[in-house]
């Protein structure tokens, strides 16, 4: 349906992380006090694959060839926030390193924040970081997006990033830990609620905000939302299963975490298998969902790869 389109993933992708990437780099530049600043920058700017900025890009991309604007536009309409979107993804990672949660040393390969800075100054790197991707997302998204899409999009990060998103995921999470032989029927709901808030959530945030930017009409927004639930729903499967197949060498982290922790995922639920079959109806469901929404081949491309890519990475 979507595979005959020449299309340069690996050229876009580093493209559009090295535009992210310079950005990151003017906001987070030299600061007082600078420990602090530095413990940020270790974290943001440090490595990552920027799935969920790359993800507001694309989706911004493939909303303005529909609204009439050009794709240079599009991304200087959307690039605050998805600098925004990885200042929380990695905030994120700071607090859930920390010895109070997963107590991780290593993360993309190297000691985690709390490691090199101590875990008072992790601990507010990753508040300074929380807060100032609403002031970046509100101070630099240029005027030409009207105010009341910004508010909808300010709003709508907020929800994702609170006790309705990611913080009431990773609590829910952690309440998981030694549930893992728990009945298949009663696992299914569970791990559905902790996977949609944990990570679903802003990877969601991340195309919808991208497409909503841009004035995407309710057609492709709605399309675009449950692509957005498709891939996060895609990634933390991937996750799980990377958890039991990976090596510290890919991964970057250590492996075997989820397992020893007698954590329920999708692989304690379902096996490897059953998590593979999973993945495989996804990858279809969601690539039909952008066809369905009268994407082109060509503009649904980078979302369309960037759902294998998801799927089928390696780290
Ligand atoms: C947002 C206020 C606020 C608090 C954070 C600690 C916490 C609350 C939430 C934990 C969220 C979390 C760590 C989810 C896991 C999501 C996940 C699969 C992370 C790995 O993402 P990748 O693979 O990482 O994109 P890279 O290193 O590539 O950026």
């Amino acid at each position: 349906m979507f595979t005959d389109v020449a299309f340069d993933f690996q050229q876009y992708l580093g493209q559009t992380r090295a535009r992210i990437q310079t950005e990151l780099e003017k906001l987070l530049a030299d600061n007082d006090p600078e420990i602090l600043w530095e413990a940020m920058r270790y974290s943001v700017l440090g490595g990552g694959k920027r799935i969920r900025g790359v993800l507001c890009l694309a989706a911004a991309e493939a909303a303005a060839s529909k609204s009439g604007i050009s794709v240079d536009e599009a991304v200087a309409l959307v690039l605050p926030c998805a600098c925004a979107i990885e200042m929380i993804h990695a905030m994120s990672l700071i607090h859930d390193d920390l010895p109070c949660m997963d107590n991780d040393d290593l993360r993309r390969g190297r000691p985690t924040n709390h490691k090199v800075f101590g875990e008072a100054t992790a601990l507010l790197a990753g508040d300074a970081l929380l807060v100032m991707a609403s002031e970046v997302l509100m101070s630099r998204t240029p005027e030409q997006v009207g105010k009341a899409y910004l508010i909808d999009v300010a709003l709508e990060l907020a929800r994702t990033s609170g006790a309705r998103g990611l913080v009431g995921g990773q609590v829910a999470d952690m309440a998981s830990t030694g549930l893992m032989d728990m009945p298949p029927s009663v696992a299914a709901e569970k791990l559905s609620m902790i996977h949609e808030r944990k990570t679903g959530a802003l990877i969601k945030f991340s195309v919808w905000s991208g497409a909503r930017l841009c004035g995407a009409d309710q057609v492709l927004l709605k399309a675009i939302k449950r692509y957005g639930e498709i891939l996060g729903l895609s990634f933390q499967i991937a996750d799980d299963l990377l958890d039991v197949t990976g090596s510290v060498e890919s991964l970057g982290k250590t492996p075997g975490k989820d397992q020893a922790a007698g954590k329920l995922t999708w692989v304690s639920a379902y096996g490897v298998e059953g998590a593979r079959a999973k993945l495989s109806d996804l990858e279809q469901e969601g690539k039909s969902i952008l066809h369905q929404a009268g994407l082109s081949c060509q503009t649904a491309a980078p979302l369309t790869a960037l759902l294998e890519y998801s799927i089928h990475r390696q780290n």
